[in-house]
């Protein structure tokens, strides 16, 4: 296979005369092709057959133990002026990072094969989808590549339709730490990565891609690229309020997409159509409307199990790559939390017999790999071309004191300080340190592809072009008693949360004002079933100054760094907020 597209044919020229590979393949995205490459990775070691009667189709990869997460330290923003990609990204001059990169690229591939990997993100015939070709040393990322996204020889006839394609390079390199480096060069529509083959790092569609060069497209274009689940709530009459909500990495986004409602809610239904990544678009009806860019969940697989996720746990039952899970002597995948009691004979994450002192036997950010048309609630408007009419935008994070388990923000305006004003504290699916408090503003921290400062007067601009944005909210299924256990049941009983929210989309749903927001009144939260202290549901529902004012202090500070590039309105609402507080 070749392309007609002279700019593509030429790129893949000029990397393969760099790199050196001994082959290039390029992919055609059939399932022979995918079949073909897992049978040469069991063959040679990256892949290990699971138990094909108990999981037909499932494959487990072992990541190198030093790449294991995405390396936020690692990863830079280029941009021509430093002040483009603001404070809230790492900064290269964008020759110097050319050069640094192409040093490493240079010989790379000597050995390996090079596959040239077109994929489409978002629905084919979608206005609103976007081509990338990612050229990657690792078969590993190849197939995930098919799993994630719209990948193969329809994506390539897009590009060749319509000619603007992200480019993306990625090499494994030798898995060095010291030679890790994840470049974005938004102005020039490229990517280079090097010396990582995990997740965000090297799946270039996904965060690279479709969040770090999609956003700063997305302000030129007045859009948004979000790191958003997108679901659809139907209520027993069957009309669909379709909501999409932004919580940090490892924070309950696949489980809040897969939600499946308590029996309480005996006609409801959840229909997933993301859970990672929206692209928002104004449609002419003035309403945001919502694409999944992506085809696959690549999801966290610690904490899933029948009782917290049954759906998740039905989507994973045939065609999945598990990364970095452990291995019972069954060839059945393990992690910690999934059903029933830890298996004798357990091998863990890095190939070792299990012992309690390595640690946990599943890596806390093992993941898996599989097609979203599996999810049994997958939508069926998943792929329609315009996307989903979204009613709710909610913000989240991880928080075990501070933020209450739901409130509304007055407006738009102030919705937009909710969002810019998040916290929450740091999980496994970056490397770091765990459980730390650190600001990420509409669980964007890490994916913003320019300045936050102007990133929150982009997303401020829309209340001046509609009048029918949707309502915004806050959540937090984090909050932890004195004894360090979960307040809140969470998972499914989510639901109890998401009908407040759809009960306020439609005028419904009784709600008091404080400092914050709008917080559901007595009563207002269906609670039937559950069984969960009052006096817990009370301090769920609590807004405590004193943990307030000190909180709206550091959003205080956390601006100060943005200077002069933080829109006035998000100063007044602090202003506002630390005034309200006292009184
Ligand atoms: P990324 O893929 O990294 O973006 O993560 P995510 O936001 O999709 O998070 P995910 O749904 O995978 O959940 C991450 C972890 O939080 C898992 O271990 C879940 O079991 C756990 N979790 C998810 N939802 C809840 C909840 O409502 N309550 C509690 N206590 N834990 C939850
Ligand atoms: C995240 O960290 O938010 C993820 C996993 O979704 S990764 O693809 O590695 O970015
Ligand atoms: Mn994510």
């Amino acid at each position: 296979m070749t392309t007609s597209n002279r700019e593509l044919q030429n790129w893949v020229a000029s990397v393969a005369a760099l790199t050196k590979p001994d082959r290039i393949h390029w992919c055609d995205g059939s399932e022979q092709e995918y079949q073909t490459l897992v049978a040469a990775m069991v063959q040679d070691g990256t892949l290990i057959k699971l138990n094909q009667d108990t999981h037909p189709g499932c494959y487990l990869h072992r990541s190198n133990p030093t790449d294991v997460a995405r390396v936020e330290h690692l990863t830079f923003v280029c941009t021509s002026d430093k002040p483009s990609a603001g404070p809230n990204n790492n900064w290269m001059e964008p020759a110097a990072a050319h050069a640094k990169l192409d040093a490493l690229y240079a010989g790379a591939m000597q050995g390996r094969t090079m596959y040239v990997v077109p994929y489409l993100m978002g629905p084919y015939g979608s206005p609103y989808a976007r081509a990338g070709v990612e050229i990657t040393d690792s078969a590993y990322v190849a197939v995930s590549m098919r799993i994630m996204t719209r990948m193969g020889a329809k994506a390539l006839q897009h590009i060749e339709q319509n000619a603007t394609f992200v480019k993306g390079l990625h090499s494994i390199g030798d898995l060095n730490p010291e030679r890790r480096f994840i470049m974005h060069f938004p102005e020039e529509l490229t990517i280079k990565s090097f010396g990582s083959g995990y997740g965000g790092n090297a799946l270039l569609g996904k965060k690279c891609h479709a969040l770090r060069i999609a956003s700063w497209q997305a302000r030129e274009e007045g859009w948004l690229a979000e790191h958003m689940l997108i679901l659809g709530l139907e209520d027993p009459h069957g009309q669909t309020t379709y909501v999409a909500a932004a919580f940090p990495s490892a924070c309950g986004k696949t489980n809040l997409a897969m939600l499946l409602p308590p029996t309480e809610f005996a006609g409801w239904k959840v229909w997933t159509v993301g859970d990672d990544i929206a692209w928002l678009h104004l449609a002419p009806d003035g309403r945001l409307w919502a694409v999944n860019p992506e085809a696959g969940f690549f999801g966290v697989a610690p904490g899933t199990s029948t009782k917290t996720n049954a759906n998740c746990m039905a989507t994973l039952g045939r065609d999945t790559i598990y990364t970095n899970v452990a291995l019972s002597d069954a060839g059945e995948p393990w992690w910690e939390g999934i059903d029933g009691e830890q298996p004798a004979g357990l091998t863990d994450w890095q190939g070792r017999p299990y012992q309690p002192g390595n640690g946990a036997a599943a890596h806390p950010n093992s993941r898996f790999t599989v097609a979203a048309a599996q999810c049994p609630t997958y939508s069926p408007h998943a792929n329609d071309p315009q996307g989903v009419p979204i009613s709710a935008i909610i913000f989240g994070g991880r928080r075990a004191t501070v933020a209450p388990l739901v409130y509304e923000a007055f407006d738009w305006e102030h919705g937009v300080f909710v969002g810019a004003s998040c916290a929450s504290e740091t999980t496994a699916a970056a490397t770091g340190e765990v459980g730390k408090v650190r600001r990420d503003p509409m669980a964007m921290t890490p994916f913003c592809g320019y300045n936050f400062g102007e990133y929150w007067a982009h997303w401020l601009s829309f209340s001046a072009k509609s009048e029918k944005l949707p309502r915004i909210f806050h959540v937090n299924w984090f909050r932890k008693d004195g004894n360090g256990r979960f307040m809140w049941p969470g998972y499914g009983d989510n639901m109890r949360v998401l009908k407040w929210i759809v009960d306020r989309c439609q005028g419904k749903g009784q709600a008091v004002t404080a400092p914050i927001g709008y917080l559901p009144a007595a009563d207002a939260l269906d609670l039937r079933g559950l069984t969960i202290d009052p006096a817990t549901v009370r301090e769920l529902l609590a807004v405590d100054a004193k943990h307030w004012q000190p909180e709206i202090e550091h959003v205080g500070q956390y601006f100060d760094q943005y200077v002069e590039a933080i829109p006035a309105a998000l100063r007044d609402q602090v202003q506002r907020l630390a005034q309200a507080l006292k009184s």
